[in-house]
């Protein structure tokens, strides 16, 4: 992003320039008509300036040419920027029939993307380039808001409800997303890129479902998990106590649980923990981890094990 300047950011999407030339002819306008104003005061100041105690000034008669001029002048940029907001406010809210379409649930604090094979991606969205993408979007639980700079597309994303944007991106490239809506403690951190393929490596990517978690290192994937199943929405890993205990020195340390037991907790103290929450509660939380986790995969099991033997 271009940061810190008075510009907008790179444009990216077809719509970009079409909402930016409105912006820049509203800002132009404003600042000529600025200039123009402050200009005529401060010349009137000067030239009507009392010049001594005895001077009385002569009443002024209205001209008809200037006051029909401030009347029709600006009705005429008014109804500028109205016409021409309007059109791009239709484009904006009409995607193209043929779009693609990808689905998308917020929910605090990540994005996840699915896609009509079924693929799904969390924190990125795969999208071809040049082909008019529509994504349907809802949330799990609070506002959130999606915001492509780049794109300029931002729609708020509600629970109950489906929203959507649409965008043609313009250039092969990665492009920053952002949650406009604030949702809570992590709000800031609530960010997505979009990735932008050529159209053949869009087709290989989705084929391959999605990038090859079968191939990847176990705590890698373990990551992935940790964000996708939403563990961090309740386990830090950076030592905070959340909703439930810090993944952070976890691996190996001795647990006390709210019978008075105890155990160290090695992979099978995590297994449990995973699978059968309510086996023992940890001393001083509550019992509120869901027992949903019982459909992870052995593979994905290890991979969320090895990634808390890490957070050493
Ligand atoms: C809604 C909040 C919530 C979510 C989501 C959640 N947990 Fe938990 N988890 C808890 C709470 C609360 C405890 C402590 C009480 C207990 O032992 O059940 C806990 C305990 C644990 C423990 C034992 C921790 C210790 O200090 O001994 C492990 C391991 C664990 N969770 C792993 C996970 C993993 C992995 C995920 C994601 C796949 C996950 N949790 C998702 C709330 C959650
Ligand atoms: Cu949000």
């Amino acid at each position: 992003m271009n940061n810190g300047s008075a510009w907008l950011p790179e444009q990216a999407s077809t719509l970009a320039p079409e909402i930016d030339a409105l912006f820049y002819f509203v800002k132009w306008v404003s600042l000529v008509i600025f200039v123009g104003v402050v200009a005529a005061m401060l010349y009137f100041m000067f030239k009507y300036r009392r010049r001594d105690a005895a001077e009385r000034p002569v009443p002024v008669k209205e001209s008809k040419l200037i006051e029909i001029s401030w009347v029709v002048v600006p009705t005429i940029l008014v109804l500028i920027v109205f016409v021409w907001g309007f059109q791009g406010f239709i484009k904006l809210n009409v995607a193209p029939p043929e779009a693609y379409q990808i689905t998308v649930r917020a929910k605090k604090w990540l994005w996840e993307f699915e896609y009509p094979n079924g693929t799904t991606t969390v924190g990125e969205v795969h999208v071809p380039v040049g082909r008019p993408v529509r994504l349907n979007m809802s949330s799990e639980d609070v506002l959130h808001s999606f915001f492509v700079p780049a794109f300029r597309v931002k729609h708020d994303v509600l629970p109950n409800r489906y929203t959507s944007v649409w965008f043609e991106a313009t250039r092969a490239d990665t492009f920053q997303v952002f949650c406009t809506e604030y949702c809570g403690t992590q709000h800031s951190g609530m960010l997505a890129k979009v990735i932008v393929h050529p159209e053949a490596e869009f087709r290989e990517w989705l084929n391959s479902g999605g990038g090859n978690f079968d191939e990847m290192p176990l705590p890698e994937y373990g990551a992935i998990l940790y964000q996708q199943q939403s563990c961090n929405a309740c386990h830090s890993i950076d030592g905070s106590s959340g909703v439930g205990p810090t993944f952070q020195g976890l691996y190996g340390a001795e647990r006390r649980f709210a019978d008075g037991s105890t155990a160290v907790a090695d992979d099978n103290y995590i297994r449990e923990s995973i699978l059968q929450p309510q086996a023992r509660i940890v001393e001083g939380y509550p019992g509120v981890m869901p027992a949903s986790y019982g459909s992870l995969n052995e593979r994905q099991l290890s991979a969320l094990i090895a990634f808390i033997q890490q957070q050493q």
